[in-house]
């Protein structure tokens, strides 16, 4: 008898092994019938890995042997990123150099990665903040210098007090800091952007063709945030200047009644008057000390100042009054809007604020199901006693008309045009159309498409990232630094804490190292790049195998991109996802790569609970991986996690279930190391074999990981009823444990006398034949009459099938509750029963 399962000395064995024949370092020159599997890397912070990594990367890592064992010749790396503030914060709080701690921390975390047996192919990995690999990250930015879509501009900027830094609009979606949750502050700064808007049509129009998920797609095509309308320019009473607008409606612009600025346009200096000043500056002040989240908030009462100058609604000619209201915002369209009350919540509500003129061009279709969903502001109906709600809400949809007749109440739905000259009796649609056509006409707009996705700010003033590789000359004019500098190195003597001014800053061998090599009075750039920015062009550097000339061969490139199987988080929906798509088009654009997209399919993992919440450090509800791993072993745990639910819905987590797993793998170890002792299975189990080996087939490939392991465990239930297996079907059902369980599975492989190791392999083929002969249809006549069919397995005994027969509710009715006089079963065919 050999020993029984013990995790500990087999992981290890194993591990070794297939570390000493390398057998997953994948040559990629070679490779033929390439498949890029990638998981999103993780930040080395100073915690162990956690539940929810595992939950990334080990699954991940069955979807890419079982890929491995279909034939594909898979690459499977694993990296860092290692830049950026968690890595910073840590070494804040624990006063180690981040550069000291990143690399200790990612030792560790190689060696507990190492520990889950996952292919990774080391011999790739990247680490963010090495100058090998940051030295590419400023090549990106000089190359996105040198194509113009890196430019400095003063910007007002989301800035997080307590991180000290500003932020990417994706990184304050939702007007708090995305690391630390701190309202964030505008602040006007002079910063680094890349111009992602000049790709905005084509990362909108790419996502048609991905195979992501459709709520990602959905996300971020909002988040791109295309808007059809128009351009319209007006005419200022006593100014040569011209105001533009954006909207979306430019058939409302015969009711245009006033018009509002963003306080901050640059026209508005120009076109008070001066005794309107004091109250317009004051405004402005004040607004400034506002977060964009509460400027636009809508429940909000509305505020601004009337500028005290006027312009000319081109479609009426008549004058009207320009304002400045906070609820317009100069980063969106053209930073300035023609108000339309009548059809405009938020002009609607300023209107009445400021009591402005409300002017309705859109008669309201009485017919919209939904009435009161177009009427601001609603108030729920009042169902009076003794009232169908059908009436009620007639009743309220006709006084809620009488309102919008009377300029009492804004309408937003759809209807016909009226007071508006040539467009009247238009619906919306043509309206817009004969609108944009009138303006074109007279010059005076046009059609335009606008965004709201805005360009990229790379720049922080952080120390932990790659420094932006400018120098600035006497004058102040920056300048790329030539190439062959690069590495731009991070200076060492720097205080690292964060000020909210550039750490780099204070690094006297910095500037003596610029003016050494630039010239005197000449300075470097002190803001370091975005995490994101390393993080948005990795999975090329994978494959440059560590290429200090290039950074990616382009013959590997293209034959290796894009990623085959992409898996990670939904939380990267709108940053990372959309700025690695970015990054790969400027690459195509420069001519560095082929390919237009860099993830074909794209997968999220769902999300670990524990006593109902996330799993997460600040819910104190996390559980930690190691004392299970110990006790179980690292494939007993990924099953397990496995086990919980289908991958993308996650599952929760408790103890008893890593029981269950812990005793199946027990008693498959069992049975392939004590009971192989058949020459030839019975029927029933080989076709149990065939019928699994399609279901664990089927189930891996839709990532349905628990029901393949169950389909394993009703396997192993048959198996053991039988008494034992023949070594054949335990060689198959250990090639179909191999992507699920490695490590056992390798050690089953070898105690069966397979030869190689087992991710070697071929996947199983199953016989259909065999699946289908495994049940039969049998006949049931009743005095020689059909009067039913039953379906049986192909070898149920002759009890079993007439007990079925009989009780088949046809049958009973022509049996008249009697026993038959006679019972005949013809194997496989028939049943005749004589009453
Ligand atoms: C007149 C109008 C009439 C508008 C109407 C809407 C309804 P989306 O769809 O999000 O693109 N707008 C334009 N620029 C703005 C800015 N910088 N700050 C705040 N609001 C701005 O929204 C486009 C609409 O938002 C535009 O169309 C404009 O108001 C407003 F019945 O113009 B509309």
């Amino acid at each position: 008898m050999s020993d029984p399962y013990n995790p500990v000395t087999i992981e290890a064995k194993w591990q070794q092994k297939w570390e000493e024949a390398k057998i997953f370092e994948t040559d990629l020159k070679k490779a033929k019938d390439p498949y890029y599997a990638l998981v999103m890397f993780p930040y080395p912070s100073g915690d162990k890995l956690h539940v929810g990594h595992w939950y990334n990367f080990a699954p991940a890592d069955s979807y890419a042997r079982y890929m491995r064992m279909k034939g594909k010749d898979v690459m499977e790396p694993m990296g860092f990123d290692a830049f950026g503030l968690p890595a910073e914060n840590y070494a804040i709080k624990s006063g180690i150099h981040p550069d000291t701690s990143t690399r200790s921390n990612v030792q560790t975390m190689v060696k507990q990665l190492r520990r889950m047996g996952c292919m990774y192919d080391w011999s790739k990995m990247v680490n963010t903040s090495t100058p090998e690999y940051y030295r590419w990250t400023q090549w990106l930015f000089l190359q996105m210098y040198e194509h113009k879509i890196a430019y400095k501009k003063e910007a007002p900027v989301n800035f997080c007090p307590n991180c000290q830094t500003v932020l990417a609009n994706e990184q304050a979606q939702d007007g708090t800091c995305e690391r630390c949750g701190t309202t964030v502050i505008q602040k006007n700064l002079s910063q680094w952007f890349w111009k992602i808007t000049d790709y905005a049509e084509r990362l909108r129009a790419g996502l048609y063709d991905l195979e992501w998920p459709e709520k990602t797609k959905t996300m971020q095509e909002n988040w791109i945030g295309r808007s059809e309308g128009a351009e319209i320019t007006f005419d200022l009473v006593g100014y040569v200047e011209k105001l533009t607008v954006f909207t979306t409606r430019p058939d409302t612009l015969f009711g245009a009644t006033y018009m509002v600025l963003a306080p901050e346009h640059p026209l508005v200096e120009q076109i008070t008057p001066k005794d309107r000043w004091g109250a317009v500056k004051a405004y402005r002040e004040q607004v400034a000390k506002k977060t964009e989240m509460e400027r636009t908030d809508l429940a909000k009462v509305k505020t601004g100042e009337s500028t005290g100058a006027f312009a000319i609604n081109p479609a009426t000619g008549e004058q009207i009054p320009i304002w400045i209201a906070d609820y317009v915002l100069m980063t969106y369209g053209t930073g300035a809007i023609m108000a339309v009350p009548a059809h405009d919540e938020r002009d609607f509500d300023f209107a009445c604020q400021f009591e402005l003129p409300i002017k309705l061009v859109i008669d309201p279709d009485r017919d919209m199901p939904n009435f009161a969903s177009h009427v601001h502001p609603n108030a729920s109906v009042i169902i009076s006693e003794g009232k169908r709600l059908s009436d009620a809400q007639k009743e309220w949809d006709q006084k809620c008309l009488s309102s919008i007749l009377e300029g009492k109440k804004c309408w937003t739905g759809p209807g016909k045009t009226i007071n508006s000259s040539f467009l009247n009796g238009m619906d919306v649609d043509e309206a817009k159309k004969r609108m944009i056509a009138w303006l074109e006409d007279k010059e005076k707009g046009r059609a335009k498409t606008t965004y709201r996705l805005r360009d990229w700010l790379i720049s922080r003033q952080r120390y932990w990232g790659a420094p932006i590789p400018v120098v600035y000359d006497p004058d102040g004019k920056p300048h790329p630094i030539p190439e062959k500098h690069l590495p731009w190195l991070l200076p060492t003597d720097v205080e690292f804490k964060p000020t909210g001014k550039s750490p780099l800053a204070e690094s006297k061998e910095f500037i003596r190292r610029t003016e050494k090599i630039f010239g005197k009075g000449w300075t470097p750039e002190f803001d370091t790049m975005d995490t994101f920015v390393c993080s948005s062009y990795y999975y090329l550097r994978y494959l440059a195998e560590g290429d200090e000339k290039r950074l990616v061969d382009p013959t590997i490139e293209k034959k290796w991109m894009p990623v085959s199987m992409y898996i990670g988080g939904p939380e990267h929906a709108c940053m990372h996802l959309i700025y690695a798509r970015f990054v790969q088009m400027t690459l195509k654009d420069f001519g560095f790569v082929s390919h237009e997209e860099p993830f074909k399919k794209l997968v999220h993992q769902g999300l670990i609970t524990h006593k109902g919440a996330k799993m997460s450090k600040s819910k104190g509800n996390v559980v930690s991986p190691d004392a299970f791993i110990e006790r179980h072993g690292s494939d007993v745990f990924r099953m397990y996690l496995m086990f919980m639910g289908p991958f993308t819905d996650g599952g929760d987590w408790n103890d008893t279930g890593i029981k269950g797993i812990d005793r199946f793998v027990k008693r498959m170890h069992a049975l392939c190391t004590t009971k192989v002792n058949k020459k030839i299975d019975q029927h029933e189990v080989i076709a149990g074999l065939h019928r699994t080996i399609r279901k664990v087939t089927e189930d891996i490939e839709a990532l349905h990981f628990n029901t393949a392991i169950s389909a394993l465990m009703e396997f192993l239930n048959l198996c053991e009823e039988e008494g034992g297996v023949s070594s054949e079907t335990a060689k198959t059902t250990v090639l179909l444990l191999a992507p699920l369980a490695p490590h056992l599975a390798e050690e089953l492989w070898e105690s069966l006398g397979g030869k190689g190791f087992v991710i070697e392999q071929k996947w199983p083929a199953f016989d259909p034949a065999l699946i289908r002969s495994a049940t039969v249809v049998i006949a049931i006549q009743v005095n020689g009459k059909l009067r039913g069919e039953i379906e049986v397995d192909a070898d149920a005994p002759k009890e079993e099938v007439l007990q079925k027969a009989k009780a088949h509710a046809n049958v009973q009715k022509f049996l008249e509750g009697k026993p038959p006089k006679k019972e005949i079963y013809v194997a496989g065919k028939l049943v005749s029963l004589v009453v």
